[in-house]
């Protein structure tokens, strides 16, 4: 193959070529799947370039588009990919940023201070695994527009006009012969645009849907940065301060924006990004925070003489009771570790982090003495549950020590000791408890029937979470522990299988149980142990053929096929009014049955999620209700 523009085939073009191949053979080795997730990564790298540009310090606005076509457009008021050629490549540098792997936009002149980029994997891996990609840039007075399939350029970078503005438009057709499905998710891109706005103090971020008649549309912009990410997130709660305490500041090319408030349920949320990337596994920035917050209230509760001298320290748990906190660094080289490469590691970043912390909360605690008296006296009820939670933990630990004797009496354990083939049926009520117990397959079939409903998690401390007796059941069989004492290694079943009546009152035991699991055993929910049962609605006999309907939707249609002569129609109001052979069939057997797994789609929608739905503001969980009243059966998952 000629290259167009210069007609000279050299290693170059080879080396261009072998790269996008291989793109294209292993589109997941670099962009994760082909799936959905994928697709929408495509999208998100796009976006990224475009905040790079925002983060240097000149684009101000970003749209992103989803076209009728199915095309993605996304463009930034930057200071557009430079056209010029590239020294060592021979040909523009947008070539290059465009056919190049980890071409980047680091190259040229000054480059950036700070880039995003751990999936930075680059515009050209968008590019190979897009059937077409048309890229617009307006600079130095001129519009440049070219042309790409799957990689290769089709036309040469040609001026197309003149413009007054700067800019870069990139507008992609992801390539329908690799990825699964060309599906995109509003809410997904909304969410992930959202947060970006947040992290990226100012800039206008716009999102339009256009696949529909009715065009979608959000436009996010938020000039308190991550204190308004923080009064989002508490939106649905009773916060103090009222306005969340908000810091930023920059040290030796380390830029700080810390953002916290406390509120009167009991979890801890803490948020913490670098470069715009959330890590998930925390990090030095996250561990600065927490030591600079612990040694300031620390010393405000003896200052203040709420915590006395004959008392020991309060511990950083107690002090982050409550608190939702958002932590962003934006650094030179973010050095991603830990298992899912989402630890940040850089070393000097904790001591920046903790010296601003001091001067800057410590500053803010000295002038706001009611809201530092506040935190403190919270910090120390925590405290004081937490030695009561600690000495009725203590209780479950040593019945866990002693082990299959002290397994809860309500238990119906199953005979295998082999986790990754065991299941453990937690079902509502005693009735349906039994016909689980009688229909199981022992070998490998555990139940755990709960009688009613399971104590709120959202409104209790962990001291009388423990010493409810439902739950303690729960924490005993499944063998884990929790909070600090979580182990995931103890499971003693790999799949967690919730089942309960397809009615209101199982749907809210159902929330009650992922709350709490989400809550206190949240690595269950990411991991993928725990599931949903699906027992059927409805059961009809004709001929002696048995069928069975799961759901409400399917009745009239089935009946009108089958013919409603001469058939008879069940309606199963609880799992109770099976009997053990009819649960076998329908919801135990693993050959016939289905089960929904639960999925963490995104841990701060969860979050938000499981406030509205357990808290303390009816208000809110009106509304969500009734917006959500059609999705209600997925809801929780
Ligand atoms: C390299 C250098 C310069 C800008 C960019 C890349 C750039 C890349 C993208 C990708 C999407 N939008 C973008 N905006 C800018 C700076 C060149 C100069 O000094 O003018």
């Amino acid at each position: 193959m000629n290259d167009k523009n210069t007609g000279v085939y050299d290693e170059h073009q080879i080396q261009v070529l072998e790269g996008l191949e291989a793109v294209r053979k292993r589109p997941s080795m670099y962009i994760g799947s082909t799936e959905s997730r994928g697709l929408h990564h495509l999208i998100f790298e796009v976006v990224d370039n475009s905040i790079d540009e925002a983060m240097a310090g000149y684009c101000r606005n970003i749209d992103v588009v989803v076209n009728k076509d199915l095309s993605i457009s996304v463009s930034d008021d930057g200071r557009g990919i430079p056209v010029g050629e590239h020294p060592q490549q021979k040909k523009s540098a947008l070539e290059v940023v465009l056919t190049i792997l980890h071409a980047g936009g680091k190259f040229g002149g000054e480059g950036y201070k700070v880039a995003g980029g751990l999936h930075g994997v680059g515009l050209s891996v968008v590019n190979a695994l897009s059937s077409r990609l048309e890229v617009e840039v307006e600079r130095e007075g001129k519009r440049y527009r070219q042309c790409y399939e799957r990689g290769v350029p089709v036309t040469s970078l040609q001026c197309v006009g003149n413009s007054q503005r700067t800019g870069t438009k990139v507008t992609f057709y992801p390539d329908d012969t690799i990825f699964d499905a060309i599906e995109y998710d509003y809410n997904l891109l909304a969410q992930r645009l959202r947060e970006l706005a947040f992290l990226n103090k100012g800039l206008k971020i716009k999102l339009r849907d256009q696949r529909s008649a009715e065009e979608r549309k959000d436009i996010f912009k938020f000039d308190g940065g991550i204190g308004s990410f923080v009064s989002f997130l508490n939106k649905n709660k009773d916060a103090f301060p009222a306005k969340p305490v908000y810091i930023e500041k920059e040290k030796d090319n380390c830029w700080t924006e810390i953002a916290l408030q406390y509120h009167s349920a009991y979890n801890e949320v803490i948020y913490s990004f670098a470069n715009n990337i959330r890590t998930q596994e925390g990090g030095t920035h996250e561990l600065a925070f927490k030591s600079a917050l612990t040694r300031l209230i620390n010393e405000h509760a003896r200052r203040l003489n709420i915590l006395k001298e004959n008392q020991d320290n309060l511990q950083g748990e107690d002090i982050r009771e409550g608190l939702t906190a958002v932590i962003s660094v934006k650094i030179l080289n973010p050095q991603f570790e830990g298992q899912t490469k989402t630890r940040l590691g850089n070393a000097e970043v904790r001591g920046i982090v903790e010296g601003i912390l001091l001067s800057e909360l410590g500053h803010y605690l000295e002038q706001n003495p009611s809201v530092t008296k506040r935190i403190c006296e919270k910090a120390v009820q925590a405290s004081r549950a937490r030695d009561a939670a600690r000495r009725a933990r203590e209780l479950t630990r040593r019945k866990n020590a002693l082990e299959i004797s002290n397994l809860p009496g309500k238990l119906a354990d199953c005979a295998s000791k082999d986790a990754s083939e065991s299941e453990i049926f937690i079902v509502e009520g005693d009735s349906a408890g039994g016909s689980a117990k009688q229909g199981r397959d022992r070998h490998f079939q555990a139940v755990l029937p709960l009688r009613g409903k399971i104590l709120n998690v959202e409104k209790a401390r962990l001291d009388k979470i423990l010493a409810n007796e439902e739950i303690r059941a729960l924490i005993t069989a499944l063998g884990t522990g929790i909070g600090d004492d979580f182990n995931v290694e103890k499971l003693r079943y790999h799949k967690v299988i919730i089942m309960t009546d397809a009615d209101v009152d199982g749907s809210h035991i159902r929330t009650l149980l992922l709350t709490f699991l989400y809550r206190y055993m949240e690595p269950l929910i990411s991991l993928g142990y725990i599931y949903i049962a699906q027992p059927p609605l409805y059961k009809i006999t004709k001929n002696k053929q048995v069928y069975y309907l799961y759901r409400e939707e399917e009745l009239d249609s089935f009946m009108n096929k089958l013919g409603r002569q001469g058939s008879s129609l069940q309606r199963f109001k609880g799992l109770g009014e099976m009997n053990p052979e009819q649960l076998w069939e329908t919801t135990l057997n693993r050959a016939s049955r289905t089960i929904l797994q639960v999925k963490l789609a995104d841990a701060i929608l969860a979050n938000e999620i499981f406030t509205v739905l357990m808290g303390d503001k009816v208000e809110p969980r009106r509304k969500f209700i009734e917006q959500h009243a059609r999705e209600v059966r997925n809801l929780d998952i």
